[in-house]
């Protein structure tokens, strides 16, 4: 391992950060903590709050990205007309996170749900025929493929010729040209306005959601349970831990140290979920997470 000093910061801002921090003389904060925040862009008192008590409320609006009112009416027009909706994903920890929280979140609604992760060897990475053919196959209309999919545009137009509306939720970079799915949620899009770029596959499928439940004039209640996917694909993914990931990352440990999913438990195997960090998820729960063998994994509603 190589360790890189980071450079410290600006020398007026990180100063003026340290006289705002200690406008308090009860609670006097050493120059070494403004030094290390400054180094981290953190330069002013809301910003240096926002980094230690990370809010909820502080999420970004999710219907600032491109398409998410488009997908949201056509997911509730599913939910309301009883269509089967197909959850697809990438076979990796971001993608089977992502699954597992829109199956779970949409069938909670009850949807009328069914997942498929592709087969790493014979499928591949991304939006497979084989998982469109599947789809016909089996009358579904809807597909939310989740980590993957904007750059899947033979298999989309596959889709579209068989009549299935796909909902691409991603994060990889696009293409000059967007496949023609019915709606495409990319912070990375060249024209998405969503202020925070560095979201997960995971984390774009927990914008969904909100959006939804936002649409429903619901907070962010029924969706919390859910964090803790989203902070263990954060670990994996190697996503940067600041602006809203810092946020879903933060409550994702909270929710598994007060709450854990039975699986995680076991995948925490002896450590005391209390004691979790987000370095446990990447080295205990992500590698045992990942599907190693090959084969497709489906199921039906
Ligand atoms: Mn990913």
């Amino acid at each position: 391992m190589r360790w890189i000093k980071r450079p410290l910061g600006d020398e007026h801002l990180t100063a003026q950060l340290h006289h705002s921090l200690n406008e308090n003389p009860n609670k006097p904060v050493a120059y070494w903590v403004s030094q290390l925040l400054a180094s981290r862009h953190v330069t002013t008192y809301d910003q240096a709050k926002a980094f230690f008590v990370p809010r909820l409320e502080a999420l970004h609006d999710p219907f600032l990205m491109q398409d998410m009112g488009k997908a949201v009416s056509r997911i509730e027009q599913a939910l309301q007309q009883g269509e089967t909706i197909l959850v697809y994903g990438d076979y990796d920890v971001d993608g089977t996170t992502a699954v597992a929280l829109m199956y779970e979140y949409l069938s909670s609604l009850g949807g009328s749900c069914a997942f498929y992760i592709p087969d790493r060897y014979t499928e591949g990475y991304g939006l497979s025929e084989q998982g469109i053919r599947f789809a016909d196959d089996n009358g579904f209309s809807l597909i939310i493929a989740l980590d993957c999919g904007v750059k899947a545009f033979d298999s989309i137009s596959l889709a579209v010729k068989l009549k299935i509306d796909v909902i691409v939720c991603d994060h990889h970079r696009p293409e000059s040209q967007l496949p023609n799915a019915f709606a495409v949620l990319d912070p990375m899009r060249s024209d998405c306005s969503y202020p925070f770029k560095g979201l997960c596959g995971c984390g774009v499928g927990f914008k969904l959601a909100q959006a939804l439940e936002q649409n429903a004039g619901r907070g962010l209640d029924r969706l919390v349970p859910y964090l803790d996917l989203v902070a263990i694909a954060i670990g994996a993914d190697v996503v940067s831990v600041a602006g809203e990931n810092r946020i879903l990352a933060f409550h994702g440990v909270e929710q598994i140290k007060q709450n854990p999913r039975p699986g995680i438990k076991a995948l925490l195997g002896n450590k005391p979920v209390h004691d979790a960090h987000l370095s446990d998820f990447n080295f205990s729960i992500a590698p045992k997470s990942m599907r190693p063998d090959a084969s497709n994994t489906a199921n039906m509603p």
